[in-house]
C-alpha cells in the first residue's frame, strides 16, 4: 500500500459503495415513485463518500474485509444525506445548493424533503440490520450504535445547540460542543461500526473512537476554512454563506491561519491512535492526511 494508490482506491470504493447503494436504497420505480425518486436524487447527487470510506477502511485496519462492511458503510453514508436534506430546509440553514445541484426542497417541494429526510432515516436502521454478526457484536449492537449517534445527546443535540447559537457569538468551547456532536459524531461512528464487523478487540474500538474524535473535529476546520477560502463551483454548495449568516465558525473564532494550525494539530492527534494497528492502519493514515490537504 503506497501513498500514490489512495486516489485509486478512493475512486474505486467510492464505486463499490454507490453500486451498495444502489441495492439498498428502495427502487425508484416502487410506489410512491416520488419519495424513491427524492432518496435516490439526494444519495447520487455526488458527495465524497468519506464515511463509507472510513467505516471500510477502518474494518480492514482491523483485519476485516470490505464484504461484511458494506450494510453499515450505507447506513452511514444514507444518516448523513438525510442530515443534509434536513440542514438544507428552509427552516434549519436554508441552502439552494447541495453537492453540486438544487437541494431536495427546491426540486420537491417542502413537504417532501422533509419526507425524504425521514424516510432516509428509517432505511438506515433497514440497512444496518443487514450487517453480519461477528463473536463480539451483534446487530443489537450495530443497531445502538447509529441510533445513538443519530439521536438527541448527538447528531440531533448538536443541530439543537446550533439552532440556538444563531445570532450569537459563541465561543471556541461552545463551537467545539456543536461539532462533536454532529461532524466528530457520525465520522466516529462510520469508523467504530467498520471495526465492529472486524471483530475488533476493545483497545482497537477505542483507539478508533479518539481517531474519529479527531479527525472529524479535524474535518469541521478544513470545511469551516473551505467556506472561506473556495468557489461554489468547487465546493457544489454555497460558498461564503457562513460569513453571509454571521455564522460563528473555526476561521470567524480564531482566524484563518489558526484554525489552519487546528486542523494540523487534531490529525497530528488522529494518526497517534493509529500506532495500535500497525502495517493495517496505513489506509485510515492516508486518508487523515489527505482530508487535511484537500480542496473541496
Ligand atoms: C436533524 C436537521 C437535522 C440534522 C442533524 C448532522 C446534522 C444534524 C446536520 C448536518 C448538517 C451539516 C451540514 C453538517 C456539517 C457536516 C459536514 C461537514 C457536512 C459536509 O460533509 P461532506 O463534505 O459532504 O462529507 P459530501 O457532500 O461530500 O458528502
Amino acid at each position: 500500500m503506497s501513498d500514490s494508490d489512495l486516489k485509486p482506491w478512493l475512486k474505486q470504493t467510492q464505486k463499490e459503495v454507490d453500486s451498495a447503494l444502489g441495492r439498498f436504497l428502495p427502487r425508484e420505480s416502487a410506489a410512491p415513485k416520488t419519495i424513491h425518486k427524492a432518496m435516490r436524487y439526494s444519495i447520487f447527487a455526488g458527495g465524497k463518500r468519506l464515511r463509507p470510506i472510513l467505516t471500510l477502511a477502518a474494518a480492514e485496519a482491523c483485519g476485516g474485509g470490505i464484504e461484511n462492511a458494506l450494510a453499515p458503510a450505507c447506513a452511514t453514508e444514507i444518516m448523513h444525506t438525510y442530515s443534509l436534506v434536513h440542514d438544507d430546509l428552509p427552516c434549519m440553514d436554508d441552502d439552494d445548493l447541495r453537492r453540486g445541484r438544487p437541494t431536495s426542497h427546491k426540486v420537491f417541494g417542502e413537504g417532501m424533503a422533509v419526507l425524504t429526510g425521514d424516510a432516509l432515516l428509517t432505511q438506515v436502521f433497514i440497512v444496518i440490520a443487514q450487517t453480519p454478526e461477528t463473536k463480539r457484536y451483534s446487530v443489537k449492537d450495530y443497531l445502538e450504535e447509529i441510533a445513538e449517534t443519530g439521536g438527541s445527546k448527538k447528531l440531533i443535540g448538536g443541530q439543537v445547540l446550533d439552532l440556538e447559537g444563531e445570532g450569537k457569538q459563541l465561543t471556541k468551547k461552545e463551537l467545539i460542543k456543536i461539532h462533536e456532536n454532529k461532524t466528530a459524531a457520525l465520522l466516529t461512528c462510520s469508523v467504530r461500526l467498520g471495526a465492529m464487523t472486524a471483530n475488533a478487540t476493545p483497545a482497537k474500538l477505542e483507539a478508533l473512537t479518539t481517531f474519529g474524535y479527531n479527525l472529524g473535529l479535524a474535518f469541521q476546520v478544513i470545511d469551516d476554512i473551505l467556506d472561506v477560502t473556495q468557489t461554489t463551483e468547487m465546493l457544489g454548495k454555497t460558498a461564503g454563506k457562513d460569513e453571509a449568516v454571521d455564522k460563528s465558525t473555526y476561521p470567524a473564532i480564531l482566524g484563518l491561519e489558526a484554525s489552519r494550525k487546528e486542523a494540523a494539530r487534531l490529525t497530528k492527534k488522529a494518526l497517534k491512535t493509529l500506532e495500535i494497528f500497525g502495517k493495517k492502519g496505513k489506509r485510515l493514515e492516508q486518508i487523515a492526511r489527505y482530508l487535511l490537504e484537500r480542496e473541496y
